[in-house]
């Protein structure tokens, strides 16, 4: 039988992704706004303590500065209420530009507002705040998860947050300007222990090279895309709009691999390695499996990108 999207999702069944993950967002999307911000506030300040977070470029923040603006000349109690009504998603003009934003400027906006937050800018979570019973529940299995895993529950709660885009009927989705691919001179070019497939390869010495039109050449026009925790994203103009928007300066650290044929002259590669983000640098290392499927041009025909439950699934390499 020929692969199909659905079926190839499925290949190195054996990988085990970080179900703590999706489990966390549940558990967080059951509570009020308030507590929802204020457990985001105590996250983010003890986070603070250990790692740092580089502030976003000002490309990223260009988008967000008419809406920021709006928000500082409120009073406390109109920002408390824009910042509860992106929490319960509500139907708003604020709520719904948000909605039109990539996640890199959403997350450059919360950043923004953490500072004022900090400076007496913006209404504070008020003092002395008690997180509900539930909410320090969700606070404390954040807090005990590494720290890859940590950031990817604070940026999915913040992709969620803000008028759902699917209402939003037609609209023009709004993103940083794409960077330049780096010069050749500037290139680095991994080494994966057991993989020597050049597609593979050029993959993850591309992405690193933010050279996002020849990366897409190396799919199969019908070639699907899927990040971790979503769907896939199928045809290559959907997955190179995905690398524009979503993909700029992120770091693959691929360490090992396996490669091996699969029906119909097909081959399947799985890739474990670290990942790291411009957000956070070399302060986080995401734990990360790379499931590929080449069609017999040696084409991408599927990718899989999983956050690993552990470190000790860098070295699961079985079938
Ligand atoms: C405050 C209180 C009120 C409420 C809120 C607040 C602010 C919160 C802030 C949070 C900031 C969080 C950030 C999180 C960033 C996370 C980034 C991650 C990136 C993961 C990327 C990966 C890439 C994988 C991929 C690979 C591929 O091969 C293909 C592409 C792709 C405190 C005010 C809300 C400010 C900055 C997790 C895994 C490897 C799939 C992309
Ligand atoms: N500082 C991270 C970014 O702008 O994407
Ligand atoms: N964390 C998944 C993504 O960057 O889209
Ligand atoms: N999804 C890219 C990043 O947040 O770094």
């Amino acid at each position: 039988m020929p692969f199909t999207i659905d079926s190839a999702r499925g290949i190195f069944p054996n990988t085990l992704s970080a179900d703590a993950v999706p489990a966390t967002i549940a558990r967080f999307n059951q509570l009020k706004a308030e507590d929802q911000l204020a457990l985001i506030w105590f996250a983010y300040l003890e986070m603070g303590k250990s790692i740092t977070i580089a502030a976003p470029g000002a490309a990223n923040m260009q988008f967000a500065e008419n809406t920021l603006n709006e928000i500082r000349q409120m009073n406390f109690e109109q920002q408390s209420q824009v910042m509860c009504d992106l929490a319960n998603r509500a139907d708003t003009p604020i709520c719904r530009t948000y909605a039109t934003w990539t996640p890199n400027i959403k997350l450059g906006f919360w950043y923004r507002l953490g500072q004022w937050m900090e400076e007496g800018l913006v209404a504070p979570i008020p003092e002395g705040y008690k997180l509900s019973a539930n909410a320090n529940a969700v606070l404390v299995a954040i807090q005990g998860l590494e720290s890859g895993q940590q950031i990817t529950v604070l940026r999915n709660a913040v992709v969620d947050m803000g008028f759902d885009s699917n209402k939003l009927g037609k609209y023009t989705k709004v993103s940083e300007p794409v960077v330049p691919p780096k010069q050749m001179s500037q290139r680095t070019q991994v080494a994966i222990e057991g993989v020597t497939n050049a597609t593979v390869l050029s993959y993850m010495n591309l992405l690193n090279a933010n050279d996002f039109d020849e990366l897409i050449k190396l799919f199969a026009p019908d070639g699907g895309l899927q990040p971790p925790f979503q769907k896939p994203i199928i045809g290559q103009e959907a997955v190179l709009r995905f690398f524009k928007e979503e993909c700029q300066n992120l770091n693959l650290i691929p360490e090992r691999g396996v490669s091996e044929p699969a029906d119909d002259g097909y081959t399947q590669v799985k890739v474990t390695g670290k990942v790291q983000t411009p957000w956070f640098g070399a302060n986080v290392g995401m734990n990360i499996a790379w499931r590929f499927l080449l069609n017999p041009e040696n084409k991408i025909f599927f990718i899989a990108i999983d956050l690993l439950a552990s470190p000790k699934e860098l070295l699961n390499l079985v079938r």
